[in-house]
C-alpha cells in the first residue's frame, strides 16, 4: 500500500521523537524522562495509519551559506531510500514542532523554518505545539503561532497543541496525553487523495491509541503512587492513594471521552472506594504487607504496594472505560465496574508483588520500583 510521507521538524528537545512514539507506538522514542537526541534521519510507520513519519535531527537556524543538518538529512534519506527500494520519497506534509513551554521563541523559529523548507514549495504545513501542559498557555500559544504566520508566503493549515506522554507536574499531579488523535485525523485529512485512510480505519486507530495513551497515564500515576508509598509517613491504609487514583481515573476517563457529569462522578467515587478503603483493598494490602522473606526496607515495600495498587486500578479502569467507549457498558453499570476493579485486587497481585520484591536491590530507588512494576504489568 502506498503511504504518505510526513516530515517532522523542530528544535532539538521540543519532543519530536516522543510525539512520534505517541502517534505510532513504535518505541521510536527514548522513553519518558530519558533524553536521547536523534542523531540521524529515521522513518517510522505502523500498519494502522497511511503515512510514515520522518524524524529529523534537531533543527538549527539557517546561517548564511551554511546547510541545515535536519534538511540535509532529509535530502540524504530521500536519495538513499529512492536508490534502495524505490520507496516513494515525496514529502506530503510538513509538521513543525514548537515547544509550548518556551513560547516566546515561536516567531523566530517559524521564520527560520520557512526559510529552510523552501525546497518543498507546495507541501502543506501544520504546526504542532508540543508539551502543551497548561491550558491558559495553550490558547496564547495558538494565537502566537497564528501571528507568526501573518503576512508570510506560506499558510499554516492547522495548529495542534499536544501532550505526547503523561507529564508529572508535582508529586501528586500529572497531565494525561492530549491532542494525539486530533493530530492524526488532521494529518490524514491533508494527505493526497488515494493515500488518505477511510474514517472507519481511523476509528480503529483511535481505539488502539486510546489504550496506549491510557497506559501512559497509568504509568505516570503509578510513579506518583510509588512516591506516596515511599514518603516517610506510615502507609497505614490506602486512603492516602485517593488523590492519585482520582487523578488516574479522571485522566483515563477523559482519554475515553466520558462526559464529566453527575453519573460519572458517582461512578468515580465508587471506583476510588474500591481502590482505597474498601474491604477488598484493605484485605489485599494486609496480604501484601505480610509477604514472607522480604529483605527490603519497609518504606520500599510500601512504595511497591502503593504503586502496584495504582497500576492495578489503572489497568481495570482502562478496561472499564474502553467498554463504555465502545457502547458495551454504561457509566451506570456500577456493579459491573466494582467487580472488574475488585478482580484486579485479587491474589494475583500478591504474586506480582512477591516477584517485584525479589527482583529489587535493598536500596531500590523510586525509578527501580517503577521500572519493576511496569515490566510486570506489561503483557
Ligand atoms: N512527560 C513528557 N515529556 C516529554 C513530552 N514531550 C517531550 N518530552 C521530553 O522532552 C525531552 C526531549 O524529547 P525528544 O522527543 O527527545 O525531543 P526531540 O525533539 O526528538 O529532540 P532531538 O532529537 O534532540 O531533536 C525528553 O526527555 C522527553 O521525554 C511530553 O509530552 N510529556
Ligand atoms: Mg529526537
Amino acid at each position: 500500500m502506498k503511504k504518505g510521507n510526513v516530515l517532522f521538524l523542530g528544535n532539538s528537545g521540543v519532543g519530536k521523537t516522543t510525539l512520534i512514539n505517541s502517534i505510532l507506538g513504535t518505541d521510536a522514542a527514548t522513553g519518558i524522562g530519558v533524553s536521547g537526541t536523534t542523531k540521524e534521519t529515521k522513518t517510522y510507520e505502523n500498519d494502522e495509519v497511511p503515512f510514515r513519519i520522518i524524524d529529523t535531527m534537531g533543527f538549527e537556524p539557517v546561517k548564511f551559506m551554511q546547510p541545515n543538518k535536519a534538511i540535509d538529512g532529509v535530502k540524504k534519506w530521500s536519495k538513499e531510500a529512492a536508490l534502495d527500494n524505490n520507496e516513494d520519497t515525496n514529502i506530503d506534509l510538513i509538521c513543525l514542532c514548537v515547544d509550548g513551554t518556551s513560547s516566546k521563541l515561536f516567531s523566530k523559529t517559524i521564520d527560520d523554518f520557512l526559510k529552510s523548507i523552501s525546497l518543498w514549495k507546495t507541501v502543506p504545513i501544520i504546526v504542532v505545539i508540543t508539551k502543551s501542559y497548561s491550558l491558559p498557555d495553550r490558547e496564547e500559544n495558538v494565537k502566537m503561532v497564528e501571528k507568526a504566520f501573518e503576512g508570510k508566503k506560506r499558510e499554516v493549515r492547522g495548529i495542534y497543541p499536544v501532550v505526547a506522554a503523561s507529564y508529572v507536574i508535582r508529586d501528586d499531579y500529572a497531565v494525561e496525553p492530549q491532542g494525539i488523535e486530533e493530530l492524526v485525523v488532521a494529518i490524514n485529512s491533508l494527505l493526497p487523495e488515494g493515500i488518505k485512510a477511510a474514517t472507519s480505519d481511523i476509528e480503529k486507530y483511535k481505539l488502539d491509541r486510546k489504550r496506549f495513551l491510557a497506559q501512559s497515564t497509568v504509568f505516570g500515576a503509578t510513579g506518583i503512587g510509588v512516591a506516596v508509598g515511599l514518603a516517610p509517613i506510615p502507609f497505614a491504609d490506602a486512603a492516602l492513594l485517593v488523590p492519585t487514583e482520582t487523578l488516574e481515573i479522571n485522566g483515563i476517563s477523559r482519554i475515553y471521552e466520558v462526559k464529566n457529569d453527575d453519573r460519572y462522578k458517582t461512578l468515580l467515587n465508587q471506583m476510588i472506594e474500591v481502590g482505597t478503603v474498601s474491604l477488598v483493598a484493605k484485605t489485599i494490602i494486609s496480604a501484601l504487607k505480610a509477604i514472607p522473606g522480604v529483605n527490603i526496607a519497609a518504606s520500599i515495600l510500601n512504595g511497591v504496594i502503593a504503586g502496584v495498587i495504582v497500576a492495578a486500578i489503572g489497568e481495570g479502569s482502562i478496561y472499564v472505560f474502553e467498554q463504555i467507549y465502545l457502547g458495551n457498558k454504561t457509566v451506570e453499570d456500577i456493579d459491573w465496574v466494582t467487580k472488574v476493579l475488585e478482580g484486579k485486587l485479587s491474589n494475583e497481585l500478591v504474586k506480582k508483588v512477591s516477584a517485584i520484591v525479589d527482583s529489587l536491590p535493598e536500596n531500590a530507588t523510586k525509578k527501580d520500583i517503577l521500572e519493576a512494576i511496569s515490566k510486570l504489568f506489561k503483557k
